[in-house]
């Protein structure tokens, strides 16, 4: 027991350094702000029954720790062996320690396992609550959403009312793809040729990251979105929106200016028709994301790189430099077309969500 002096002094050096890692760990613990990619902060109902879940787990665990650890460490001290003691009692064997010790823990189970399995039918369920349906599609390496109560397609950005239960109907164009939203739901594979379930309500405006977490490829970390909720009106104007962007001047949209024309008479002939679309009523999947709305898009890339001219200029210089080995190609634009594509991809903007540019606002 007795500690020598000297090796006290050796290990109070360590005491500043302790202190700025237990203060470092305490502080990133408070960035919810700057990182709301978290199952801590639930928003949504469904991520709720989740944190219920994990809380009461992790209470039980605390308890059982201390209670374990400190008879434990209580048994080192209070019956230490001394030189020249006798052989202690031996208990092996001992039916009744054995149906005590067996016991304790199958009841603190019970207490883990029926809310579990109640979470987990319960959140098996099919929402009957008039549910928005919302057919979702991971591609290499971006997300498609279809709306089919509005005949409508986006990428990248999921806009969902507030206060309305919206069930997702999901399954993939290509491999296996796993559609994680931390703060709204659990996490829920697609898988080729078979349809999955995933449902949540949120009442909280904001705007929620989200990321792909099944492996699928090199570009598997870049595969993010962001979940916009918005209340009914907010959400209303964007499909409103939705609904008219890319239409031609012809059909009821305005005169384009020059660059923004010069755009799109470029976007028509080099190739990039071939797999975008750039009006979301009704849209085909391409192998590109649908680029109706990218104007007021919060990110590009899906969700590496914020929507800015810049970015969608260097991203329209060399994809293959911003996302190795994506699936659209170097297509030797000059810096001229790309000013006049950045422009017309601007113009193709909706109503601007609230909030929806910043990606780290998520209306905590
Ligand atoms: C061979 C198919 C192909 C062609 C041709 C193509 N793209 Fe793409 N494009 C893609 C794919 C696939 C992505 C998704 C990349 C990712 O995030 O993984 C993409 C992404 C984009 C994005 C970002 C969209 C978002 O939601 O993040 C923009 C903007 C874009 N393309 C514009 C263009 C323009 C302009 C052209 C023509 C000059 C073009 N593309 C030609 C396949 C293509
Ligand atoms: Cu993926």
């Amino acid at each position: 027991m007795a500690l020598r002096l000297p090796s006290l002094r050796r290990a109070a050096r360590w005491v500043p350094a302790l202190c700025i890692t237990l203060a470092m760990l305490a502080l990133a613990g408070c960035s919810t702000d700057g990182y709301p990619q978290t199952t801590l902060a639930p928003k949504a109902d469904f991520a709720e029954l989740l944190d219920q879940v994990f809380r009461r787990s992790f209470q039980l665990a605390t308890i059982v720790f201390f209670l374990v650890e400190g008879a434990l460490v209580w048994a080192l001290f209070r019956f230490r062996g001394k030189p020249g003691d006798a052989e202690p009692e031996q208990n092996h064997g001992n039916t009744m320690l054995e149906v005590v010790w067996t016991a304790i823990p199958a009841v603190i189970l019970v207490f883990i396992a029926v809310p579990t399995i109640q979470v987990i039918f319960k959140t098996a369920e099919t929402p009957t609550d008039n549910p928005l349906v919302i057919e979702v599609t991971g591609h290499q390496w971006w997300w498609e959403f279809r709306y089919p109560e509005y005949n409508l397609v986006t990428a990248g950005d999921m806009h969902v009312p507030t206060g309305r239960t919206v069930d997702l109907r999901m399954t993939t164009g290509d491999v296996v793809h796993s559609f994680w939203t931390p703060q709204l739901a659990g996490k829920r594979d697609v898988f080729p040729g078979r349809d999955n379930r995933l449902w949540f309500k949120t009442e909280t405006p904001g705007t929620y990251p989200g990321q792909c977490a099944e492996f699928c490829g090199t570009q598997h970390a870049r595969m993010a979105f962001q979940v916009i909720a918005q209340d009914p009106d907010a959400f209303d104007a964007w499909r409103g929106g939705m609904a008219e962007v890319g239409a031609p001047a012809d059909s009821g949209g305005s005169a384009p200016s020059p660059l923004v024309a010069q755009g799109q008479q470029l976007f028509a002939t080099k190739a990039c028709v071939g797999c975008h679309v750039v009006t979301a009523v009704g849209a085909p999947t391409m192998v590109g994301p649908n680029l109706a709305g990218i104007g007021t898009r919060s990110t590009i890339a899906s969700g590496w790189l914020p929507n800015t001219d810049e970015n969608l200029a260097r991203w329209l210089k060399n994809p293959q430099e911003v996302k190795v080995g994506v699936l659209m190609p170097n297509l030797g634009l000059t810096d001229e077309e790309i000013t006049a594509l950045v422009a017309y991809l601007r113009s193709l903007s909706v109503v601007p969500a609230p909030g929806a540019v910043a990606m780290t606002a998520a209306g905590n």
